[in-house]
């Protein structure tokens, strides 16, 4: 079974795209019982006809016990310039959350999707001691493929033209496109981008989210595709290769942070963590968003 902390914008999108695909069993878990209610009534009509699933709604975290996978999407309010503003209130839920699932599904697999997302991962895994490869912060393939979108645009080319396009780090401001990496029709991208557009193109990464809080609200589709892509790899055990927000260990010269680095996760979770090479610039730009993460966590 998938249970979903939070029948939200997120959290409902990722329910709708688990149960259309007939993934698993789905339990929405809402503080206002009648959303999380009426959103399982709801996605139930998504429900294809030969499928064996099935959504239900609660405010009873109880009902949680048999959970394979938690997805935490949460969240205790609005938070318009910066991820961290709602900090407080985010720890303080988060904590809580975690107190639960430690009581009632402690082998369960954790995607946190709620913000700030590095220190909601770091925090949840330290409050439950789960292992870290169980702990899994969703939010560095949203960033990529962000950053994979606005160089399509660029260049006006298919996104499927762009390719090794990753973002690592933060999921905040510090966050690092490796431009290094990246190609166009299988052509490094270094040789047709200056310096000063690839300032250009980190700044639009970073803001992607305030494009979406100025036009639509908030973001909904592309956090719930890249949570349900993991949720579909855990369950059908397919490796999926992907930047994710996961406690590091002294990768990349880091510890005490999570913090988004290339994994290969599976039904164990995190399969491997894996080092990619990275120019001198890059590697300093990764400790600068490493610190800044830590320098939050600091603050609690
Ligand atoms: C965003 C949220 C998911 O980046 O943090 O849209």
């Amino acid at each position: 079974m998938i249970s979903i902390i939070g029948s939200g914008r997120v959290g409902t999108a990722i329910a709708f795209l688990c149960i259309s695909n007939s993934l698993d069993d789905v339990l929405l878990v809402n503080r206002t019982k009648t959303k999380a209610i009426g959103e399982a009534l709801d996605i139930s009509n998504a429900i294809p006809e030969k499928s064996n699933v099935s959504i239900r709604g609660t405010d009873d975290f109880s009902k949680i016990s048999d959970s394979d996978i938690v997805v935490v999407t949460a969240s205790t309010g609005i938070y318009l310039k910066n991820r961290t503003e709602i900090m407080d209130t985010q720890i303080l839920m988060i904590k809580e959350i975690a107190k639960q699932i430690k009581k009632h599904c402690p082998s369960a697999i954790i995607l946190i999707v709620s913000n700030p997302l590095d220190v909601l991962t770091y925090i949840f895994q330290k409050e439950t001691q789960l292992s870290r490869n169980k702990v899994i912060g969703i939010a560095s393939s949203l960033d990529s493929s962000r950053f994979r979108y606005l160089l399509s645009e660029k260049f006006n080319v298919k996104q499927s033209q762009i390719t090794d396009a990753i973002v690592l780090g933060e999921h905040g401001d510090s966050m690092v496109p490796l431009f290094s990496r990246v190609k166009i029709n299988q052509k490094n991208i270094l040789e047709l981008i200056t310096e000063e557009e690839e300032k250009i193109i980190s700044t639009e990464v970073q803001n992607y989210w305030k494009s979406l809080r100025l036009l639509k609200s908030r973001s909904q589709f592309g956090i719930a595709k890249h949570t349900f892509d993991v949720i579909k790899s855990i369950i059908k055990n397919n490796d999926l290769t992907i930047p994710a927000s996961i406690v590091l260990n002294g990768e990349y010269g880091e510890k005490e942070v999570s913090m988004g680095i290339p994994v290969k996760i599976n039904r164990q979770g995190i399969k491997e963590v894996l080092e990619i090479k990275l120019n001198e610039s890059e590697k300093e730009l990764l400790k600068i968003s490493a610190q800044t993460i830590r320098n939050n966590i600091k603050l609690l």
